[in-house]
């Protein structure tokens, strides 16, 4: 396969995987990464091993050999800055949320199918091999039709109030957080696998931590775990820590979601149940390697991750045979193999990966949601 420069802006904790995984692919090369910060965008280049560096992504954009920008900067910079990568007429791999309101999304969705560029949105969870098993699975009718979806991503990396992140702060992350931030993944993978749409929801939201201590130095996301700083600010919080969403697919099935970032003991956890009319599977990406499949007149069975086993249409999905884990970063891997195929196929459609058409979707989708939790009603999803 042909070579491709890529440049990654943002350096934060989920720039550094992505390089991590393009890198995997074996045909991608890391030309540039950008950050905000000169210095921080000095140290991360080192650390990484990428030849250069920016503190302005717009010297990045102007290099003439990166044909593809990943953008993982906070999410109030995804719209500009994903605006002015197709603007210089390079693809582009956006991390979700694809921006911070549908109006944004709109306009990119347009300048996408204008500019004809390929354009990706990190749904990367999507790739795990078993959630790929269980969309082969639904849609080759082994489930039967569905009658009910629940499921939940809960974390606790928020649990207390001295921890802090910039996705607290509405300014940067938009004016919902939890669901944006964790449910955006589950309401995608739901809807993928299932082939079933979401049209009504209702929602609970809660803020635990109406105000929260910030440190006065800048942190990483996650970091704050380990991070022992006994300088504080107190800021209010007006995004919420918790959310609980009543949901109706536009099959009839109906459903549940719950998101929780203070959940103690639950450090990444997006888990599904999905019950059919011939049976029900169950998926959690704390154990990803294993499968329930849940029946009514024989065995239960649990699945464990071996493409051998899988349907043969998403064996490619699992990179190393049964019994060799696969989990995170290969989500990542999966997905960028898909899209950098695209690239290099032209205009022939064909690879799998969440287009900008889906990051539209969920920011549709959130934006219902809050307004549910706003006025305390069922609301439609246009
Ligand atoms: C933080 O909550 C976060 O990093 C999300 O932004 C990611 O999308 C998820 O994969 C893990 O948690």
């Amino acid at each position: 396969m042909k070579k491709i420069n890529t440049g990654v802006i943002g350096t934060g904790f989920i720039g550094p995987s992505h390089i991590e995984a393009l890198r995997r692919l074996g045909y991608v090369n890391i030309i540039a990464t950008a950050d905000i910060n000169k210095k921080v965008a000095k140290e991360k280049a080192e650390q990484l091993n990428v030849d250069k560096f920016y503190g302005d992504y717009k010297e990045l954009l102007a290099e003439k050999s990166i044909e593809v920008v990943h953008v993982c900067t906070p999410n109030h910079l995804h719209y500009p800055i994903v605006k002015e990568v197709l603007l210089a007429g390079k693809h582009v791999v956006c991390e979700k949320p694809l921006a911070i309101n549908p109006e944004q999304g709109r306009d990119l969705l347009k300048l996408v199918k204008k500019t004809g560029l390929v354009a990706a949105v990190h749904f990367n969870l999507r790739f795990y091999p078993l959630v790929q098993q269980a969309k082969a699975m639904i849609e080759a009718g082994e489930i039967g039709d569905i009658l009910a979806i629940n499921g939940s991503y809960q974390q606790d990396w928020l649990l207390y109030r001295t921890d802090y992140n910039w996705r607290l702060e509405s300014e940067f992350s938009g004016k919902s957080r939890a669901v944006v931030d964790i449910g955006s993944h589950w309401l995608d993978m739901v809807e993928y696998i299932s082939g079933i749409k979401i049209e009504k929801v209702y929602a609970d939201f809660c803020t635990f931590f109406k105000t929260r201590k910030k440190p006065v130095k800048s942190i990483e996301t996650y970091t704050g775990k380990i991070l022992k700083s006994s300088d504080y600010k107190d800021i209010k919080i007006n995004t919420e820590d918790y959310a609980t969403v009543l949901l109706r697919f536009n099959n009839g099935a109906h459903g549940s979601m719950t998101v929780n970032q203070a959940a103690a003991g639950r450090k990444n956890r997006l888990a599904f149940e999905l019950y059919g009319t011939k049976m029900s599977i169950a998926w959690n990406s704390e154990n990803p390697n294993e499968m329930w499949i849940g029946k009514r007149d024989s065995k239960n069975e649990l699945l464990i991750k071996d493409p051998s086993i899988m349907n043969s249409s998403v064996r490619q999905y699992s990179s190393y045979p049964g019994g060799h884990a696969e989990g995170f970063p290969d989500t990542s891997k999966q997905l960028f193999n898909n899209v950098y195929k695209q690239i290099s196929a032209g205009k022939e459609p064909g690879f799998d990966f969440p287009t900008f058409e889906d990051g539209y979707r969920e920011l549709i989708l959130c934006d219902v949601i809050f307004d549910s939790a706003l006025k305390e009603k069922w609301k439609e999803v246009k």
